[in-house]
């Protein structure tokens, strides 16, 4: 389903009960938000070859932060503020959107941004030394793909990024091989037809829900869950899943039905519904 780039977004929230951001995978009645929570549930029904090889799970789940935050903040901010290209519709929407940056004042800290991004780049370089093929070694992983969305986004759309980057061969040549791992086969689905098999399905979640989690919820309760960065849109429903990996609520919709929203727990804030 293709989804707008920028707010409304009726079919997908139709899905997810409000959150905004972009992926969101679907499977029948289970919607998957957050990149997180999308390679973990991958990882669940296709554990070969592996995301997280090599007992690598704890480093790279903690990397998710890293890049949604610490790299992608400066990625983000000089997209803004140095494409161009981008159309004024865009900015404004995601000036209200990423709440972490002071548009008034976007201009006097790129020279900061410039240097954050280099500075991170070149820990995914010196990873690289030797030869080594990927961050973690001789097979692509989860942390590949961390470091790998902030800087196709950054050559996407940043100005003056090719000096930026220049001194970082080992880097250049991972982002070919990245590349050239492509999309697999890709076939469209429009808006319609998922919503109706997610009316036509069951969502396949297991109820957990930790008894020693310091939240103390039980399952069922009505919850609001929203990301604790930016694009902060409280997602309603009753609760079914709260681990140390994940959370799940169930909602129901009037076009999608009822489906089960889930995320990751690190990154997302589960409040008790007023
Ligand atoms: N923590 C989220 C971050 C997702 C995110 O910020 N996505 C951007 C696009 S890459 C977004 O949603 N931008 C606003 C939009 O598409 O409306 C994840 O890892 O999936």
């Amino acid at each position: 389903m293709q989804i707008p780039i920028v707010m409304p977004k009726p079919d997908l929230t139709a899905l997810t009960g409000g959150y905004r951001k972009t992926p969101v995978m679907q499977i029948g009645a289970d919607i998957y938000c957050d990149t997180q929570r999308i390679a973990r549930e991958l990882e669940r029904i296709q554990p070969a070859p592996s995301l997280f090889p090599e007992q690598s799970v704890g480093l790279a789940l903690a990397l998710s932060s890293w890049s949604d935050k610490v790299f992608f903040e400066p990625g983000a901010g000089l997209a803004m503020g140095t494409n161009a290209e981008i159309p004024e519709p865009i900015l404004e929407d995601r000036k209200a959107f990423f709440n972490f940056m002071d548009f008034d004042t976007l201009d006097d800290n790129l020279p900061h941004l410039y240097g954050q991004l280099r500075a991170q780049a070149a820990w995914g370089d010196r990873q690289l030394v030797g030869g080594r093929h990927y961050l973690l070694g001789d097979a692509p992983s989860w942390p590949d793909v961390l470091a790998y969305f902030v800087v196709w986004m950054a050559r996407a759309n940043i100005a003056d990024v090719t000096p930026l980057f220049a001194a970082f061969q080992d880097m250049a040549e991972w982002e070919e091989r990245l590349a050239a791992i492509g999309h697999g086969e890709r076939s469209e689905m429009d808006a319609e037809e998922a919503l109706a098999i997610a009316r036509d399905s069951e969502a396949q979640t297991e109820v957990q829900v930790d008894g020693d989690d310091p939240l103390g919820l039980a399952p069922e309760t009505a919850v609001t869950v929203a990301p604790d960065d930016y694009g902060i849109v409280p997602v309603a429903g009753e609760l079914v899943r709260l681990t140390m990996d994940d959370i799940a609520i169930r909602r129901t919709d009037p076009r999608a039905g009822e489906v089960v929203v889930h995320f990751p727990r690190v990154g997302y804030r589960v409040d008790a519904a007023a």
